[in-house]
């Protein structure tokens, strides 16, 4: 099963991109896809268009938008919601020890890390970043 993780621009610009993927390969994932992208506006709107009424989202979209990312598509079994764990709690106040965002988070916004949140998102934002062709 695949899912879709983004290294986000706090963690790219902190030059802890590289720790991320180490991690997530440490999880047992393998990698698929993988690029390097700076999100237009539009992208990031369509992108996050769940949370469009939510009163984090033009700040989100600003930090989406503000670097590059990486997004990944990441094949495990129970790849969803096994990657959900890895990453920890939205806020890293909140996150498990030893968890992606415990470690590498800055805040709630600056998360270090997205990732799918059901296997119907899974699919959906892989299919965002990933041609079919370009999956290994
Ligand atoms: P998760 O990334 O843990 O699935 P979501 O899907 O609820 O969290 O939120 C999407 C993104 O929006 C988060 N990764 C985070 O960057 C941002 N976010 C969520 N809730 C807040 C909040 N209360 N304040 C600021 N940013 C938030």
């Amino acid at each position: 099963m695949l899912t879709l993780a983004i290294i986000k621009p706090d963690a790219v610009a902190s030059r802890k991109a590289g720790k991320v993927l180490a991690h997530l390969e440490g999880a047992g994932f393998a990698i698929r896809g993988a690029r390097m992208v700076r999100l237009s506006l539009a992208q990031a709107e369509a992108f996050y268009a769940v949370h469009r009424e939510r009163p984090f989202f033009r700040p989100l979209v600003a930090f989406m938008t503000s670097g590059p990312c990486i997004p990944l598509a990441l094949e495990r079994a129970d790849a969803v919601a096994y990657l959900r764990t890895v990453i920890g709690a939205t806020d890293p106040k909140e996150a498990a020890p030893g968890t992606v965002r415990a470690l590498y988070a800055e805040s709630k916004e600056r998360n270090a890390i997205h990732a799918s949140d059901s296997e119907e998102n899974g699919r959906r934002e892989v299919g965002f970043f990933f041609a079919e062709a370009d999956l290994q």
